[in-house]
């Protein structure tokens, strides 16, 4: 048995007034409680620093540097990592990342139990738009403020378990999850911000959006055999609702652990990363059974190409 308790720490809304400071007082809460019950590892939501500002248009560059950290740590998230070491948990989390040489990332990054960064991953797959959309009931302007992740999607050994991470709308894309499959992943950790309404389909019931979400996560576990946490940033951000719905899900692609409401929340399970194993020998036992020759179109072509 290979047991990692985990805590999925959803968080509720975080407004466009509120400090960076602020939001990392309400990490440490749930970093305590989650001390208290245990947790080894405790996995935060997309870019969980601050309100979702991908909604907002900004033309003026000094004004989205203002999003940005520049440093991980820095003087904002230093207590977070230093609490993380005092209570051997290991961290992920989300936050807009940018370089020294100036580019701008939706990145996540991973610890160890002592708070060291680990891993790192860059955001692959950006939804929404890069200019202002009046067709758009609001906006989603991950493609002007972000470049594409450059990193791939690496796995990392940690807490003796093999470890990756993907972030929000990744969630929805098998390749991601085949990809870390192919290098064994026992836990894919990921956060996220979703809207609760759909912005070009108006009606769109929140039922069916949560519904996605699980399915694409369900999914995504038991084709790789893996344990999947989902974490959510939640509620009314300035009027825009997002939804909860934070999971654990198991290898069978069972739900095991989910949040009942829209603030912050930790929710938790103890995972046998041994429970993987079975999946992973068996149906899925990806050497054994997978045709690559069938499977070139996958990387060679991006949209549909339609027969004659
Ligand atoms: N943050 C993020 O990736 N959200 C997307 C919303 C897509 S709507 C343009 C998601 O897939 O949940």
């Amino acid at each position: 048995m290979r047991e990692i308790v985990i805590g999925g720490a959803q968080m509720g809304p975080i407004q466009k007034a509120d400090s960076r400071e602020a939001v990392v007082e309400r990490m440490l809460k749930l970093l305590s409680q989650a001390k208290v019950a245990g947790c080894d590892l405790v996995v935060f939501p997309e870019l969980c620093l601050t309100t979702f500002f991908p909604r907002w248009y900004m033309e003026d560059q000094s004004e989205v540097d203002g999003w940005f950290e520049h440093a991980m740590p820095n003087d904002a998230t230093a207590p977070l990592f230093t609490a993380a070491r005092s209570a051997g948990i290991a961290i992920s989390f989300g936050y807009a990342e940018a370089t020294a040489e100036g580019q701008y990332f939706n990145t996540s990054i991973l610890t160890d139990s002592e708070a060291n960064i680990i891993g790192k991953y860059r955001k692959v797959h950006l939804p929404g738009h890069s200019e202002f959309d009046t067709e758009r009931a609001f906006q989603h302007l991950e493609k002007r403020y972000f470049a594409p992740g450059d990193l791939g999607f690496p796995v990392w050994r940690n807490m003796d378990a093999i470890m990756g991470m993907c972030i929000c709308n990744d969630r929805r894309w098998p390749e991601v999850y085949r990809v870390m499959g192919l290098q064994g992943v026992e836990l894919v950790m990921l956060g996220y911000n979703t809207p609760s309404l759909n912005s070009q389909l108006a009606g769109e019931a929140l039922e069916r959006r949560l519904y996605h979400s699980d399915l694409s996560m369900t999914s995504g576990a038991y084709q790789n055999s893996t344990w999947v946490v989902g974490v959510a940033k939640a509620g009314d951000e300035d009027s825009h609702p997002l939804m909860a719905g934070s999971i654990i899900v198991d290898p069978n692609g069972y739900v095991v652990a989910r949040a009942s409401g829209e603030g912050d929340e930790l929710i938790i399970h103890a995972c046998d990363m041994d429970a993987c194993n079975f999946g992973k020998s068996t149906v899925f036992d990806f050497g054994r059974h997978r045709r690559i020759e069938h499977y070139a179109r996958i990387c060679e072509q991006t949209g549909v190409e339609l027969p004659d």
